[in-house]
């Protein structure tokens, strides 16, 4: 049977092995996972996942090329595939020692003919998955719906211009929330690949965000009816492949969901390389979407600078991956305190009088006036840049 079988053989579970030659890479050098930093262990703080489809469902393609990745598991019908290709991600996560996955309906069971056959494929693997999960404590960081790769959805799901076809991803997000309450998933994600355009000329954009956000109310309402404990995600991105995505990036996304009064039901899933190639820098939206304290979950990947394609790398960069954990630190509270950069003194002008009425949003151009006829010029004040980016340094 496929849950014996070992796909890994000759690697045992990876160890912490803080001092050992550059050469050695089957351990961790720096991820201690019960390592208590900040009162928090090392893994809660980073709540490290397995992205399923490509560290099991990926092939090695690109637009130019064919398959030049060729896995074990994939031997037999694809429902045995499928079955093996689970047994190989559990003995993998648990041989790394991680405890999360994520993954997409359609890479965890293959689409059948109808969805029928789909929701059937999927029982069935999702009971291989919930056996595996509670034989190993694995769970599921989050589930997400496949609206993106089959035909049907070559002009977008939730926008696409035939509601026979929203339809189609109304229904398979109704299974997808369900698998995740079985699964216990702590998180569901959104990411709209094709929800956007390839031409003006054939699009009515406004049209198309309406049908965007009633699919979305329509996922909370059955959410809720289900009783799903688990955070909605947005995941942003600019282009890719659609020419022009909807959800362009973390201020786009949460002027939407303001826009149509989503915002309490949304965070947002940031991946930087999605951030970059909307044209910010790496840590931009991580930045942004904490500042709304819409930040919810990260796909942590970098692109390559020299590449406009989401390559989908493991980040590398330090000064990146610091940038980003300090935000996450920061949102996710050093009470009673701890590393304080006090940069808050830059903006002290707005705790008191005519700044206070910016910050709660009742000021006036006339009031703006008339405080200029009284105070006159502003002092140029320096915004100390370099002094923070050498203290940053010192820790990277
Ligand atoms: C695509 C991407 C997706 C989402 C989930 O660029 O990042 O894999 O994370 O659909
Ligand atoms: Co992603």
């Amino acid at each position: 049977m496929a849950a014996q079988e070992e796909f890994f053989a000759g690697i045992s579970k990876i160890p912490y092995v803080p001092s050992t030659g550059p050469g050695d890479v089957m351990c961790f050098k720096h991820y201690n996972a019960e390592e208590v930093l900040m009162g928090r262990k090392m893994e809660d703080w980073l709540r490290f996942s397995v992205c399923y489809w490509h560290s099991f469902c990926g092939t090695g393609a690109d637009p130019f090329g064919f398959q030049t990745l060729h896995r074990p598991w994939n031997e037999g019908t694809p429902m045995e595939s499928a079955k093996r290709r689970l047994c190989a991600a559990f003995e993998f996560f648990t041989k790394l020692g991680v405890k999360y996955y994520t993954f997409h309906d359609r890479d965890m069971a293959p689409e059948g003919s109808t969805l029928q056959e789909s929701n059937m494929n999927l029982d069935e693997i999702t009971d291989l998955a919930l056996q595996l999960q509670s034989r190993t404590g694995v769970k599921v960081l989050w589930v997400t719906c496949n609206l993106f790769a089959h035909p049907r959805y070559m002009n977008g799901a939730a926008t696409n211009p035939d509601c026979h076809v929203l339809a189609y991803a109304g229904a398979q997000v109704k299974k997808g929330l369900d698998i995740a309450k079985k699964l216990g998933a702590e998180n569901f994600v959104f990411w709209g690949g094709r929800e956007g355009f390839l031409s003006i000329h054939n699009t009515d954009v406004a049209a198309e965000l309406k049908h965007m956000a009633s699919f979305f109310k329509m996922a909370v309402e059955y959410k809720e009816k289900i009783g799903l404990k688990c955070q909605f995600l947005i995941e942003p991105k600019p282009k890719e492949p659609c020419k022009h995505q909807y959800d362009y990036d973390a201020m786009s996304v949460i002027g939407f969901l303001k826009h149509y009064g989503l915002e309490s039901h949304f965070k947002l899933n940031i991946e930087p390389n999605h951030t970059t190639l909307a044209g910010h820098s790496y840590e931009h939206d991580i930045v942004m979407a904490s500042a709304f304290g819409m930040l919810g979950s990260v796909d942590s990947n970098t692109g390559s600078p020299d590449l406009g394609w989401d390559t989908d790398q493991f980040p590398m960069d330090i000064r990146n991956t610091t940038l980003v954990m300090k935000t996450v630190v920061e949102q996710g509270g050093l009470q009673p305190g701890g590393l304080n950069f006090d940069a808050k003194e830059r903006y002290s002008s707005f705790s008191h009088g005519l700044g206070r009425k910016v910050e709660d949003g009742s000021a006036s151009l006339e009031e703006m006036e008339a405080f200029i006829r009284e105070n006159g010029e502003p002092k140029v004040t320096s915004g100390k840049q370099e002094k923070y980016e050498s203290i940053f340094n010192h820790y990277i």
